[in-house]
């Protein structure tokens, strides 16, 4: 028999020390540094976002795949590997492409979807995130899509609903289409929570013009009712959304305006599958002329600590 998940990771010690005493440990993704940033400030907030879980009491954990091992917590050199690697040596990992980038001896960087089934064997309950994949314009084949559905609907979603996570994010990634992404969350039972504020946070820009399903009014809050969620045992994640820090994000018709251009160069040019969520943040980037990068990498960073903060509480009021 092949070897199960639980075989193929490797926890970095201080995660292993962490997990066994009890202590806060948040897991943090790989895809935005590889395929999400440029170098250098994609390991600039790789660091920054380590960092700023440990600011906040917590262990962080980023996971990536090297020569068929899932690990959960990168040496310093290797996060910087991973960050500099030629374009194109990097798979981008999620469950569906979880046993192919395993097969590889490479470098592989784990999705949200990746990213949560590697820390949840490992046993950690808080994760953040820039901004969770969801179900792309045009997926259902609505109008502002190509008029085909293409059926683009990120497996981050299909997760969120069958493992049960804390999961920080700025919102879902603005270039989707928000409103069917939270439908499809309500459908699949995951909570969606805007912590301080009564909108979604809108990724790159701090409201979306989209009401949250619901909302809480400060960290611990939120913290609250992620224990609650997940004491319940219902099996999926509860997503906590906190907005982009006021003095980095994109006023909103900016974003929007970036946004509408970039997704339709990417429909005239047939840009699609795994390729058309990294193609469109960089699209976007050029178009705002770095500032959506800004924005980025300060929600990055905010979500990290934010959820170093969830951790800390959970260890304390959940055992
Ligand atoms: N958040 C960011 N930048 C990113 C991502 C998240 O700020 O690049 C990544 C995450 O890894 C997420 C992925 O799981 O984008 C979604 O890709 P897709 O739409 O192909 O499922
Ligand atoms: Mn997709």
């Amino acid at each position: 028999m092949a070897a199960s998940i639980a075989d193929r990771l490797v926890l970095a010690a201080e995660v292993a020390d962490a997990l066994r005493d009890g202590r806060p440990v948040v897991a943090l993704e790989s895809t935005l540094i590889s395929h999400g940033l440029p170098y250098p400030q994609n390991v600039e907030v790789a660091r920054a976002s380590e960092d700023a879980v440990r600011a906040a009491g917590a262990v962080p954990a980023t996971v990536a795949i090297r020569g068929g091992r899932l690990l959960v917590g990168l040496a310093s050199e290797d996060l910087e590997a991973l960050a500099n690697a030629p374009v194109g040596t990097v798979r981008k990992a999620a469950r569906p492409t979880l046993a192919a980038a395993l097969a590889d001896e490479g470098w592989a960087a784990t999705t949200v979807s990746a990213t949560m089934i590697a820390a949840h064997a490992a046993g950690v309950r808080v994760f953040a995130t820039g901004g969770i994949g969801g179900v792309h314009r045009g997926a259902l084949g609505i109008p502002g899509g190509s008029g085909t559905p293409t059926l683009d609907v990120s497996s981050d979603l299909e997760e969120l609903a069958r493992t049960p996570m804390a999961v920080v994010c700025a919102g879902p990634k603005a270039i989707l289409d928000v409103p069917v992404t939270l439908e499809y969350l309500e459908t699949r039972g995951v909570p969606v929570v805007a912590i301080g504020q009564a909108e979604l946070p809108g990724f790159y820009a701090r409201s979306s013009g989209i009401a949250a399903p619901m909302t809480v009014e400060d960290v611990a809050a939120a913290a609250e009712i992620a224990a609650l969620h997940l004491g319940l045992g219902l099996g999926s994640a509860i997503l906590l959304c906190a907005p982009v820090p006021a003095d980095a994000a994109l006023p909103e018709d900016v974003a929007r305006g970036a946004i509408e251009q970039a997704i339709a160069e990417a429909e005239a040019g047939a840009v699609r599958g795994p390729a058309l969520t990294p193609w469109l943040l960089s699209r976007v980037a050029d178009l705002t002329e770095g500032a959506s990068i800004r924005a980025n990498t300060a929600l990055i960073v905010n979500d990290a600590r934010v959820a170093g903060e969830i951790a800390a509480h959970l260890t304390a009021h959940v055992p």
